[in-house]
C-alpha cells in the first residue's frame, strides 16, 4: 500500500508554475498511490464550491481522473475550509474530520491541517472560530461571489500584514498543544503542514517518543510525505517556472 501526503499548495492562477507541477506530480509521481491525501491549503482561497469548481477546472479534473486509480482524501486548511459537498463529487475526494487517525504500516499517525495547533496565536484561534461556526459560513455563502473574492481579497492582505507583525514563535506550534494532541489521538506520530516549515520532529511526547512531520508549502520546492510498507519519507523537488517536463498535458 503506498500512500502520499501533500499539503500547503496554494494553488491559484497567479502562480501558474505551481498548477502545472502538481498536474505533474498527480500524473506522474503519485500515479503509483493508493491512497492521495490533500492536508490543507491546496488553494490559495476557496470561497465556495459554486465559485471554486469553475476557477480551478484544471485541477478538479486532474483529481478526478486520479480518483479512478486512487482514493482521494481532502482535509481543510484555513485558506479553504469552505471546500464542501459539491467539490467532493466533482473530483471525488473524501472529505475527512479535522483530526484524522490513519493506518499506516509503520503505525497509526494522527492527520491534521496543523493551523490548530499554532494556539499560541490567539487572534488567529479567534478568527478560526468565527468562520468555522455553520451560521458565519451559511452568511457568507449567501453572499454574491464578487463580494466574497472582495472579502477574501482583504483577509488574505490583513493576514499577510498581521503575518509580518507576528512572532516566529507565534507563528509556530505550541509543543504543549501537540503533545496533547498526540496523547489524546493515542499515536506516536503526527503528520501536518500550514507552518510552511518542513521537518521531521522527534520526543514530541517525552524523550524517545513522538514523532511530528511537518510538510512544507509548494513555492520554490514542492513536498510530498510517501508511506510504503516499510518506512515513510519526506521528499523535496525543484518546481521549474518554464520546465516543459513539467507540463501538465
Ligand atoms: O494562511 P496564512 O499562513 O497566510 O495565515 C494563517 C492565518 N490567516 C488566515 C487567513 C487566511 O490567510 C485568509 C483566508 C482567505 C480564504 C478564505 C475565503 C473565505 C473567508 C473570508 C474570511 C473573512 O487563516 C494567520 C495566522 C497564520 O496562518 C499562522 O498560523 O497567523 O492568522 C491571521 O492572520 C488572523 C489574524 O491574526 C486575525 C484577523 C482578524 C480580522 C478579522 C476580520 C474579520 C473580517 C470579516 C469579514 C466578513
Ligand atoms: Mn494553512
Amino acid at each position: 500500500m503506498k500512500r502520499y501526503f501533500i499539503a500547503d499548495l496554494h494553488l491559484t492562477p497567479e502562480r501558474p508554475d505551481i498548477t502545472r507541477a502538481f498536474l505533474h506530480f498527480i500524473k506522474n509521481t503519485a500515479n503509483d498511490a493508493d491512497e492521495l491525501y490533500l492536508l490543507g491549503d491546496i488553494f490559495e482561497a476557496w470561497i465556495g464550491d459554486d465559485g471554486g469548481i469553475p476557477a480551478y477546472q484544471s485541477v478538479i479534473d486532474a483529481l478526478q481522473s486520479a480518483s479512478l486509480t486512487t482514493a482521494l482524501y481532502f482535509q481543510h486548511g484555513n485558506r479553504d475550509f469552505l471546500v464542501g459537498d459539491a467539490f467532493s463529487t466533482a473530483t471525488n475526494c473524501t472529505l475527512l474530520a479535522p483530526k484524522y487517525i490513519v493506518n499506516l504500516p509503520t503505525g497509526d499517525a494522527l492527520l491534521m491541517h496543523g493551523d490548530q495547533l499554532c494556539t499560541d496565536d490567539v487572534e488567529y484561534q479567534a478568527f478560526r472560530s468565527m468562520v468555522r461556526n455553520p451560521e458565519w459560513q451559511t452568511d457568507f455563502l449567501n453572499k454574491p461571489i464578487n463580494e466574497r473574492l472582495h472579502i477574501a481579497r482583504q483577509m488574505r492582505e490583513a493576514s499577510k500584514k498581521k503575518g509580518a507583525e507576528k512572532s516566529n514563535d507565534i507563528m509556530d506550534v505550541n509543543p504543549n498543544s501537540v503533545r496533547q494532541a498526540l496523547v489524546d489521538a493515542q499515536v506516536e506520530l503526527v503528520i501536518h503542514g500550514h507552518t510552511h516549515r518542513p521537518a521531521v520532529h522527534h520526543n514530541q511526547i517525552k524523550a524517545g517518543v513522538g514523532t511530528r512531520i511537518v510538510l512544507g508549502d509548494w513555492d520554490k520546492k514542492l513536498w510530498y510525505l510517501v508511506s510504503d510498507h516499510q518506512a515513510l519519507t519526506l521528499i523535496d523537488e525543484p518546481i521549474h517556472p518554464t520546465d516543459p517536463t513539467t507540463l501538465g498535458t
